[in-house]
């Protein structure tokens, strides 16, 4: 545990280094002018808050520091550090009740789905839960192996199709197979690029409505994987996959490699969809629960 939170932290101080991590130094002990609000608005946004959310935060902070009196720009480091907090929801404890549990990820090519549901599995794995693989990136065939081999690394039951084949058909079985095992969690890999004559968002509704149709309520979660070093790009891939399938939380992979972590504010406030985990590199034990407290303290006292 304390080995996960230094190397969220770690992780964390890169990301605030090239960003965020500056606003100490730009509040230092001068007064607020219009400089001060000019530099604090580029910070924000060259850290990915993008531009509507980075206006939102500096609106909040200029209205209070007219209602508070603040005059000096260090008073501005803890507004915008409670500013930023509050802008974070808790992510929602996981509802396990159903038995299995289905879990979608989805999200666009290398995004991080396949090593996402590996560190997943394996969390879920040594929280004493069973688990079943469904590899339905069946447009890929070096994903279907990617995940086989994390498979049998965490002695996790695969079922796969055949390249090419239908992946509404693997995430059908997936479901069948996990209810005939019994296992609790069943977790299912999409593709995140298709080929020509197939369009991604109708494939993914697709393989929602087939997954229902094996399990009643399934699936019972469905995870989108940002990449985090993508930025605002990832912001617009979010919204797309929104209006595709009822996206119910955020996974924010690649945190350990970003530069900026500004993104997450603009997910929270543009999508209203929470970050549940955080990937921090690609070993299995590399994801965490999105920690909104540590993320804040982390990107701005770097
Ligand atoms: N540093 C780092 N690399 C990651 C993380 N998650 C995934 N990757 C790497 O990103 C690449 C694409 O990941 P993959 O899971 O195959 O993406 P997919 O195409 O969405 O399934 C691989 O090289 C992974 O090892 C992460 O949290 N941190
Ligand atoms: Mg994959």
């Amino acid at each position: 545990m304390t080995d996960m939170l230094s190397r969220w932290r770690a992780g964390l101080s890169r990301t605030g280094k090239a960003a965020l991590g500056r606003v100490a130094s730009l509040l230092g002990a001068t007064e607020i002018t219009t400089q001060t609000w000019d530099d604090l608005e580029t910070l924000l946004v060259q850290a990915d808050l993008g531009i509507d959310t980075a206006t939102s935060v500096l609106d909040s902070l200029k209205r209070l520091t007219r209602d508070r009196g603040l005059l000096r720009s260090e008073e501005l480091n803890s507004a915008l550090k409670a500013e930023l907090r509050s802008r974070l929801d808790n992510p929602p404890a996981l509802d396990f009740s159903a038995i299995p549990m289905v879990i979608l990820l989805v999200g666009v090519n290398g995004s991080g789905k396949t090593t996402s549901a590996a560190k997943l599995g394996a969390r879920f794995h040594a929280e004493g839960k069973t688990i079943l693989f469904g590899a339905a990136d069946t447009f890929r065939a070096a994903a279907v192996d990617q995940l086989q081999v994390w498979g049998d690394r965490l002695n996790v039951p695969v079922v796969a199709g055949a390249p090419e084949s239908d992946p509404g058909a693997v995430a059908f079985n997936a479901v069948q197979s996990g209810l005939s095992r019994g296992v609790d969690v069943i977790l299912i890999d999409t593709a995140g690029r298709l080929q020509t004559r197939f369009n991604l968002m109708e494939e993914l509704r697709k393989v929602y409505r087939v997954v229902g149709k094996a399990l009643a309520g399934a699936p019972h979660h469905i995870w989108l994987v940002l990449d985090a070093t993508t930025g605002q790009n990832a912001l617009e891939q979010a919204r797309k996959f929104k209006e595709a399938v009822n996206v119910t939380g955020i996974i924010l992979a690649k945190l350990d490699s970003s530069a900026r972590g500004g993104m997450a504010f603009a997910i929270q406030h543009e999508l209203g969809i929470p970050i549940l985990f955080a990937g921090l590199g690609e070993k299995p034990e590399d994801l965490t629960p999105f920690d909104p407290d540590s993320f804040v303290d982390g990107i701005l006292n770097s």
